[in-house]
């Protein structure tokens, strides 16, 4: 048979199994026979309208856009939170964040959120046979307790299954400003070392208070401590000189280390967490991205992240692995435009709305802070479609390790990877959020968010919160800007989910 012949052919069955399929439990993936790669590319703090896959029009991200077009988009995608690290722990650890008390944000000196013990998303697919590796942010904390900068640093990422990581330990705003390599300090001379501090600085070193003339961007709130390239940032930083990150180049840096990864590993299957650190503050776009979006350094950095992404599936297509790796596209949290820096966020946005007319913000309960672009995308495998299911990053795990074929201890995470295969428009009947620990329920159509003590709007950054005293209840089917509290009117359906709410709490 001629091979073009042969694919026609192909086609159809795939289609039909595909038909077949849909809504039934059985995937079109012949898992005894295929791993393949998987990448999971994790933006920081992009919104839900950040894309013109998702509806923007002031901003084009025709790289991105190209995931979506050719693989699955889902219109109620969800982080675990609103903020980074509990979200990361939850895509890591399939757990619920709001289960450990500790998973809230990072300073740079934490200990490892992460219990070497527990299960993880590369240890599950270790176990299947994968390479692991992280490059990019990190902010699970790092040591045990104190940590010194000038040894190798454990327990870290390689204790929790990753067998390779390059890193930035929390944030870009936050020291130490160096990257992290299998727990030892890139380019560190042991003559100047490193030392850390998140309270109080060290004697004679300049900060923003002390040498505001040394800054290039200026602080909003907070960020007023150590100076690094002209930024000032979150904690105290002395030495390391010749180890300090170039914020200009970090994007290349990684998209660099993660093209070098794939090349060097394409023989055997292998899972690679592409971090990215954009659009996070400070956001530092190299200088060929500065001014491309006419909206600021945000913009910039969004444009400049859709080029690395760009480059980095060129380099799959190169390797000829495409059609054999999953991506898993996402981000942390939902927007923030002023998270602590004067950096033309808001005086540039125009009629940009990173929320894509969700409400809230990164920080808040609403449904911005938590709901986010996610795109599957398999060259060949994947049903392309738009998905309206709700999922959530936590449920990678239990997804993946169905692909891979290994039995996982149960945890939060629920096997929806028909739903990520395009082949089956299942999701979550229930998914708790969270929002600096404060926790909702969505349920089907409905979202109710509980009464909390605290500010309705987190005046510093400009977003509202989702706290007040009252019970929230919205039908997001027809009021996905959560105007309409249904709470008084509805008590039958608010009782419903807080029942249900309390159930899954337990
Ligand atoms: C906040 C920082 C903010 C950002 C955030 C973490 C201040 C005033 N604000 O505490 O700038 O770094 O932490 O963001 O310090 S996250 O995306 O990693 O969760
Ligand atoms: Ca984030």
């Amino acid at each position: 048979m001629n091979l073009k012949l042969y694919k026609s052919f192909l086609g159809a069955f795939i289609l039909l199994v595909n038909l077949s399929c849909k809504n039934n439990t059985s995937t079109v993936i012949d898992k005894d026979t295929i791993k393949p790669n998987v990448v999971v590319i994790y933006l920081d703090d992009l919104g839900y309208g950040d894309l013109s896959c998702y509806g923007a029009t002031a901003i084009k991200t025709p790289n991105i856009d190209n995931l979506a077009l050719g693989g699955v988009k889902f219109t109620n995608g969800y982080a675990t939170s609103a903020t980074c690290t509990p979200s990361r722990y939850a895509l890591l650890t399939g757990m619920y964040p709001w289960r450990n008390k500790d998973a809230k944000i990072l300073p740079g000196d934490a200990p490892l959120l992460i219990d070497t013990k527990q299960q993880t998303l590369p240890k599950m697919l270790s176990k299947a046979g994968y390479q692991t590796a992280i490059i990019g942010k990190w902010h699970l904390g790092l040591g045990s307790g104190f940590v010194n900068w000038n040894e190798t640093i454990k327990p870290g990422p390689n204790e929790v299954g990753f067998d390779e990581a390059y890193i930035l330990a929390a944030t870009q705003d936050r020291v130490p400003t160096v990257y992290i390599e299998n727990g030892n300090v890139v380019n560190l001379d042991k003559s100047d070392p490193i030392e850390v501090n998140y309270k109080k600085n060290f004697e004679g070193e300049p900060t923003a208070k002390s040498n505001p003339e040394m800054l290039t961007m200026k602080w909003h709130h907070g960020h007023n401590n150590s100076i690094v390239n002209g930024i000032p940032r979150i904690g105290y930083m002395k030495g390391g000189d010749a180890a300090k990150w170039s914020d200009v180049d970090m994007a290349d840096h990684f998209l660099s280390k993660a093209q070098n990864y794939i090349k060097t590993h394409k023989e055997k299957p292998f899972f690679l967490y592409y971090a990215m650190q954009q659009p996070h503050v400070p956001r530092t776009p190299h200088p060929r991205f500065v001014g491309k979006s006419g909206m600021g350094p945000r913009g910039d950095v969004i444009l400049e992240a859709d080029w690395c992404i760009g480059e980095f599936i060129k380099t799959l297509e190169d390797e000829g692995i495409l059609e054999n790796t999953l991506i898993v596209f996402s981000s942390d949290n939902g927007p923030v435009l002023n998270d602590g820096y004067f950096d033309d966020a808001v005086e540039k946005l125009g009629n940009h709305d990173p929320k894509g007319g969700l409400r809230g913000g990164k920080y808040s309960l609403f449904e911005a802070g938590t709901r986010i672009p996610f795109i599957t995308y398999w060259k060949g495998k994947i049903n392309p479609g738009v998905s309206d299911a709700i999922i959530c990053q936590m449920d990678l795990l239990a997804s993946l390790a169905d692909l891979v074929g290994v039995n996982e201890k149960p945890t939060d995470s629920k096997n929806f990877l028909n739903t990520l295969m395009g082949v089956s428009d299942k999701g979550r009947d229930h998914l708790i959020i969270e929002a600096k620990s404060n926790t909702a329920l969505r349920s089907g159509d409905w979202i109710m968010i509980p009464p909390y003590k605290g500010q309705s709007i987190n005046k510093k950054v400009g977003t509202e919160t989702g706290y007040s005293l009252e019970y929230k209840l919205y039908n997001l089917k027809n009021d996905i800007g959560q105007q309409n509290n249904l709470a008084k009117e509805n008590p039958e359906k608010l009782k419903e989910l807080i029942q249900i709410f309390e159930n899954l709490k337990q």
